[in-house]
C-alpha cells in the first residue's frame, strides 16, 4: 500500500510478524541450502565450491538486507543530517568475509558449512574482488564506508557501477598486458538491484531563454537522455545494526523515446544508437593521477553527479518544503574533483528548476559541499577544455562563467589589479585551449578543502593553492587518512586478531582502535614475543606456499619477506629498490665464499599495475622480471636472495600478502605521495617500514618513533634545492655501478632498458634516486642488522602494531564528522 495509513498498518502487520532471519549454524545450513537450491539452482545434494559460496552469499546478503532495511527505516524517521560521499571509484575487494565478521556470524557461517562438508576459507576464495577503482584514493573510499557504518552515521555513498572494473594484469615474458576485468560475469549476490530507482540524465542540446509568470529564465534543451538505475550495496558497521548503503549507478537506455527517429521509421539504428547509453558505465579509467580531458570520462562525471544529486533532491523534499533547510539536512563530500561538477549541478537544479534565484542558491551551495584533494603537484589536477565541455553541458559551463565571473569581482576589491594573481586564481585558464581548473572552482564554492596528511597540508598551503589559503585560510584543514582494523587485521589476519585480543583481554579494539597501544606493555614479554614470532611465521610460510604456487620460485619462510606493493610509479620509486636488489647481488656475487654466511637471507617481493599507457612504469615491471630472472636462478646465491614480481596486485593479494611481511618499503621521494595507505596496513599487522619522510609516514614517525623504523633520504625541504642543483649532485659510485650494469645489457634488453638508465642519468634524475641512494643502502644494512637479532626484531614489530591506532579510519571519519561534515551517530537499536 502506497498511501500513509495503509502503509503504517501493513508495517505494523509486518512487524508483528517478523522474526528475523536466525543466526545459529543450524538455521544458516538451511538457508545456505535453500539458496542452493532455489537460487543458485543445483540440487542441494550435489553442489561445488562457487556454488556453496554463492548460496552462502545470498544467506548473508538476505540477513544484510534486514538490518539494510532496519537503518533505512530509521534513518528516514530520525531524519538526521546525512553525509553524501561522492566518489568515482570504490576499491571494495571481497564482501563474503567482510560481511560474515562485520555481521558477527563468522563462526556460525563455517560451522554450518562445515557440516555440509566445505570450508569456509575455500568458499571464501570463491568471491571475485569488486574492483571499481585503481589504488590508495579508492581503497580509502571503502575504509571510509566501513568507518562510516560501524560509527553510526548516517552516510550514503554514491558512485558508478562499472561492468568492467580496473584491469586485470597479466604477465608474458615479463611484460605487463591488460585484460578487461569484467567482474560480473559470475553474478554480484552482494548488490540488489533498483529497477525502480531510475533517473533521467541529460547531456548535450541548447540552453534556451523563456519567460515564465513574466521572469527571464534559462531552460536546458538536450540532446540526449540517458537513465541512472541504482545498485545498493548493503555496508555494514561492525558491533552495530547499522548497515549504510552505497549506491552505484548503472547507465540504462533511457525509456523516452526521441519523436523524430521514431518517425523516420529506422528502428534498427535507433534500439542500436539507444543501446550506447550504456557506455557510459561500462569502463574504469585506469590511470591515477593524471587526467586526459576526455569526453567519456566527463560524461561518466555528469552521469553519476547528476542521478546521485536527484536522489538526494527527491529524498529532501520527500520530507521538506523549503531549500533553505536543506544545509541542516545535507552534507556533501567531493572525493577530489573527479565529482565537482556537483557544485554546477546543484545550482543549475536550485536556480533553472527550483527557481530560488542565483544569490539563495549560492548561500546554499556554499554551506553544504566539502571537498578533499589527494593531489600533490598543480600538473596532477583536472581540467576539463571549455569546448568539451560547452557542447556536452551547455547550461552547466553557462553557471561556471557566472560563479567565476562573481568571484573575479570580489576579488579584484579583496586584492586590487593583481593580474597573474587573478589569472592563477580563475576558474577558467586562459590559453591556446581554454579549460575550467576543478580544483579552483571547488576551492570557490567549497566551505571546507581537506588534505590527507599533515604535509600534504602544508604543501597546499603553501605551494598548491597559496593564492587560496592566503584569500580563506578558514576553509583549509586536513584529516590524515587512515584504514579500517576490520578489513586489514580482523579479517585478512584472523591469528593476530585473536592474540590481540587475547593480551589486550578484550576485544573493544576492533571499534577502538586506540587500545591497540594496550600491547606496549607487553613488547618485551617473552611469551608474547613467542606467540607473536608465531602467528607471524605461520601467515609466511601461506604466503610462501602462494608464491611457489603463483612463480614457481620456492623461498624459504625463515628469510625476511622485503614487499613493496603499490601502483608502479616514478615516484613511488620501485625502481630504487631494484637498483638496491641489483647492487645485493651485486655484493654477494663478489664476496668471498665464506662471507655469505654472514648474508641475512630476502625474499624480496614487487606487486603493482602500470597504467597501460605509462611507458616508463611497464619497463620498470619488465626491469623487475629480468632481474629475477638472473638472480632466482644463480646458483651462487641460492636462499640468500630472491625476487618475486606479484601479478594483479588487487585488495585479496595484499590481504595475502600483507600479514607475511617484515619489512615493507615506502620510498617515494618526498614531497610526492599525498598520504599513501598501505603503510598504515602493514603497521598494524606488525611489519616495520622503511621509508622515506613523505606523506602520512611523517605522522607514523611520531607515533612509532624513528628507532622502531629504518628512514633514509633527502628531506622535503631539501628536495628542491637539490633539484636546482641538477647534475653537480654528487651520486655514489655503487649507483653509477649498478645502473651501468642494467645499461649494458647485464640483465638483457639493454636497447629497451635505455630509456630507463636516462631518466637517471644525464641531469635527469627528477625523483633522486641517486641522491638518495647512498642512504637507502644504509637503511637496507641497518635493517638487515636488525633482522638477525630476533628479540629486538619481535619488539618493534609488536610496538608497530601497538602504535596503529591512529591510523584507523575511524578516527578519521570521526575528524570529518566534527570538523568539516557536521554529522551525528543515528544509531539504529537493536
Ligand atoms: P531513501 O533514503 O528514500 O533513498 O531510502 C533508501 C532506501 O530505503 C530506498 O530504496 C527505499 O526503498 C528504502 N526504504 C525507505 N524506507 C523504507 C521502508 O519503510 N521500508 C522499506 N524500504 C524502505
Ligand atoms: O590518494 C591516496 C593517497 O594515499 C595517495 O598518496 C594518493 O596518491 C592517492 C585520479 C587519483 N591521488 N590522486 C589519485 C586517483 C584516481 C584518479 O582518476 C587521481 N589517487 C591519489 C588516498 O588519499
Amino acid at each position: 500500500p502506497k498511501s500513509g495509513e495503509g502503509r503504517a498498518k501493513a508495517e505494523r502487520m509486518f512487524g508483528l510478524m517478523d522474526g528475523f532471519l536466525k543466526n545459529d549454524p543450524v538455521s544458516l545450513q538451511k538457508d545456505i541450502l535453500d539458496h542452493v537450491e532455489y537460487t543458485v539452482a543445483r540440487s542441494r545434494f550435489n553442489f561445488d565450491d562457487f556454488e556453496a559460496y554463492q548460496a552462502l552469499s545470498h544467506s548473508v546478503r538476505d540477513r544484510l538486507i534486514e538490518r539494510w532495511h532496519d537503518t533505512q527505516q530509521y534513518f528516514k524517521r530520525k531524519d538526521p543530517k546525512r553525509l553524501y560521499f561522492l566518489s568515482l571509484e570504490f576499491l571494495m575487494g571481497r564482501s563474503l568475509s567482510n560481511s560474515v565478521i562485520n555481521l558477527g556470524i563468522r563462526d556460525q557461517c563455517a560451522d554450518a558449512l562445515n557440516q555440509l562438508g566445505f570450508e569456509f576459507e575455500v568458499v571464501a576464495e570463491q568471491e571475485g574482488d569488486a574492483a571499481l577503482g585503481n589504488g590508495g584514493l579508492a581503497r580509502l573510499s571503502a575504509c571510509q564506508m566501513d568507518s562510516l557504518a560501524t560509527l553510526d552515521f548516517p552516510a550514503i555513498g554514491y558512485g558508478l557501477r562499472y561492468q568492467y572494473g580496473l584491469f586485470r594484469q597479466v604477465i608474458l615474458d615479463g611484460f605487463q598486458h591488460e585484460q578487461p576485468d569484467y567482474w560480473l560475469n559470475f553474478g554480484n549476490p552482494w548488490e540488489i538491484e533498483r529497477v525502480h530507482v531510475s533517473y533521467a540524465v541529460k547531456f548535450y542540446g541548447t540552453v534556451e531563454e523563456e519567460f515564465l509568470n513574466g521572469e527571464k529564465c534559462k531552460v536546458w534543451v538536450p540532446g540526449e537522455m540517458v537513465e541512472a538505475v541504482a545498485y545498493d550495496n548493503p555496508i555494514p558497521g561492525y558491533g552495530t545494526r547499522n548497515t549504510i548503503n552505497l549506491r552505484l549507478w548503472a547507465a540504462k537506455p533511457s525509456g523516452q523515446y526521441d519523436m523524430e527517429s521514431y518517425n523516420t521509421g529506422d528502428y534498427i539504428n535507433e534500439v542500436i544508437n539507444r543501446q550506447r547509453a550504456e557506455t557510459i558505465s561500462t569502463v574504469l579509467y585506469p590511470d591515477d593521477r593524471s587526467y586526459q580531458g576526455k569526453e567519456l570520462r566527463l560524461k561518466q562525471q555528469y552521469f553519476f553527479v547528476s542521478a546521485s544529486l536527484q536522489d538526494i533532491i527527491r529524498r529532501f523534499k520527500e520530507a521538506h518544503n523549503n531549500f533553505d533547510d536543506f544545509p541542516e539536512k545535507v552534507a556533501l563530500q567531493l572525493n577530489d574533483t573527479h565529482p565537482s561538477l556537483a557544485i554546477a549541478e546543484v545550482m543549475r537544479v536550485l536556480v533553472d528548476e527550483e527557481r530560488l534565484g542565483w544569490n539563495r542558491a549560492w548561500d546554499i551551495v556554499c554551506t553544504i559541499f566539502s571537498f578533499t584533494t589527494h593531489t600533490v603537484l598543480p600538473e596532477g589536477l583536472e581540467k576539463i577544455p571549455v569546448d568539451l565541455l560547452g557542447s556536452l553541458l551547455p547550461r552547466h559551463l553557462q553557471i561556471i562563467y557566472e560563479i567565476n565571473s562573481i568571484f573575479m569581482d570580489e576579488l579584484k576589491k579583496r586584492i586590487g589589479l593583481d593580474y597573474n594573481r587573478l589569472s592563477r586564481m580563475s576558474i577558467v585558464e586562459e590559453g591556446a585551449i581554454k579549460n575550467i581548473r576543478m580544483a579552483n572552482l571547488s576551492l570557490v564554492c567549497c566551505h571546507t578543502v581537506n588534505g590527507v596528511s599533515r604535509v600534504h597540508s602544508e604543501l597546499l598551503k603553501t605551494r598548491v593553492f597559496k593564492d587560496f589559503y592566503e584569500l580563506w585560510p578558514q576553509k583549509f584543514q586536513y584529516k590524515t587518512n587512515g584504514v579500517t582494523q576490520r578489513r586489514w587485521i580482523v579479517v585478512s589476519n584472523p591469528s593476530l586478531c585473536a592474540l590481540i585480543s587475547k593480551w589486550l583481554g578484550t576485544e573493544a579494539w576492533i571499534r577502538d582502535a586506540d587500545l591497540l597501544t594496550g600491547l606496549r606493555e607487553y613488547a618485551a614479554d617473552a611469551i608474547l614475543q613467542q606467540e607473536w614470532k608465531m602467528v607471524r611465521k605461520v601467515n609466511k610460510m601461506r604466503l610462501a606456499e602462494y608464491i611457489e604456487a603463483m612463480s614457481g620460485v620456492k623461498v624459504s619462510a625463515d628469510a625476511m619477506f622485503d614487499v613493496q606493493i603499490k601502483r608502479i610509479h616514478e615516484y613511488k620509486r620501485q625502481l630504487l629498490n631494484l637498483l638496491g636488489i641489483i647492487h645485493r647481488y651485486d655484493c654477494i656475487k663478489n664476496m668471498e665464499k665464506s662471507n655469505r654466511r654472514k648474508v641475512v637471507p630476502r625474499v624480496c617481493i614487487i606487486g603493482g599495475k602500470a597504467a597501460p599507457g605509462y611507458e616508463i612504469a611497464k619497463k620498470i615491471i619488465k626491469l623487475c622480471h629480468a632481474v629475477a630472472e638472473k638472480i632466482n636462478n644463480d646458483s651462487d646465491v641460492g636462499d640468500l636472495l630472491k625476487l618475486v614480481f606479484f601479478p594483479d596486485y588487487n585488495v585479496s593479494v595484499a590481504e595475502l600478502v600483507i600479514p607475511g611481511s617484515d619489512l615493507s618499503q615506502h620510498i617515494s621521494t618526498a614531497g610526492h605521495e599525498a598520504s599513501g595507505t598501505g603503510s598504515m596496513k602493514l603497521l598494524m599487522n606488525g611489519c616495520l617500514l622503511l621509508a622515506t619522510a613523505d606523506g602520512s609516514t611523517v605522522e607514523i614517525i611520531e607515533e612509532i618513533g624513528e628507532d622502531n623504523m629504518f628512514l633514509f633520504g633527502a628531506k622535503l625541504h631539501e628536495v628542491s634545492a637539490l633539484r636546482d642543483k641538477g647534475p653537480a649532485t654528487k651520486v655514489p659510485l655503487q649507483f653509477a655501478r649498478v645502473v651501468r650494469m642494467v645499461r649494458e645489457g647485464y640483465f638483457g634488453f639493454k636497447d629497451y632498458f635505455k630509456s630507463l638508465c636516462d631518466t637517471l642519468e644525464g641531469g635527469g634524475d627528477f625523483y633522486l634516486l641517486g641522491n638518495d641512494f647512498g642512504s637507502y643502502l644504509e637503511a637496507q644494512a641497518a635493517a638487515d642488522k636488525a633482522f638477525v637479532d630476533e628479540e629486538k626484531w619481535t619488539q618493534m614489530s609488536i610496538l608497530c602494531t601497538a602504535s596503529s591506532g591512529r591510523f584507523s579510519s575511524d578516527r578519521t571519519i570521526e575528524e570529518y564528522a566534527e570538523k568539516t561534515w557536521g554529522i551525528e551517530p543515528c544509531k539504529c537499536p537493536f
